[in-house]
């Protein structure tokens, strides 16, 4: 009966964290010469929590121009940043690795209104 009454209110908190986590929590995992995730929607106005994880056995880096945003990662490293993208837009992101971006590891923030 205990155990019931903890894994009821586990799962109220679970669903608490569904809704309450914006879609601005974002995860982009590195897969090969690519993002797994290449296009990420987040509202602007409202914090991004964004982390990168490079699941590969060497270096990559996850850079974004527009906010100033330059990571480098090493072999399984995770990056984390928090950032508010004010302005609505394509904003385009890459691996700064040489030769990782023309190899097709790209992908676009797309800030919505
Ligand atoms: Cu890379």
């Amino acid at each position: 009966m205990k155990r019931r009454s903890w894994f009821s209110l586990l799962s109220i908190f679970v669903l608490l964290l569904a809704a309450c986590g914006s879609s601005n929590d974002v995860t982009i995992k590195t897969e090969g010469m690519h993002f797994v995730k290449d296009e990420v929607r987040v509202k602007a106005g409202q914090p991004v929590t964004l982390r990168v994880v490079n699941q590969d056995g060497y270096a990559h880096a996850f850079d974004l121009d527009e906010f100033d945003i330059h990571a480098p990662l090493s072999a399984q490293a995770t990056f984390g940043a928090v950032f508010t993208p004010t302005a609505p837009g394509r904003y385009r992101f890459y691996c700064g690795s040489p030769g990782h971006a023309t190899a097709g590891m790209v992908g676009v923030l797309v800030v919505e209104p």
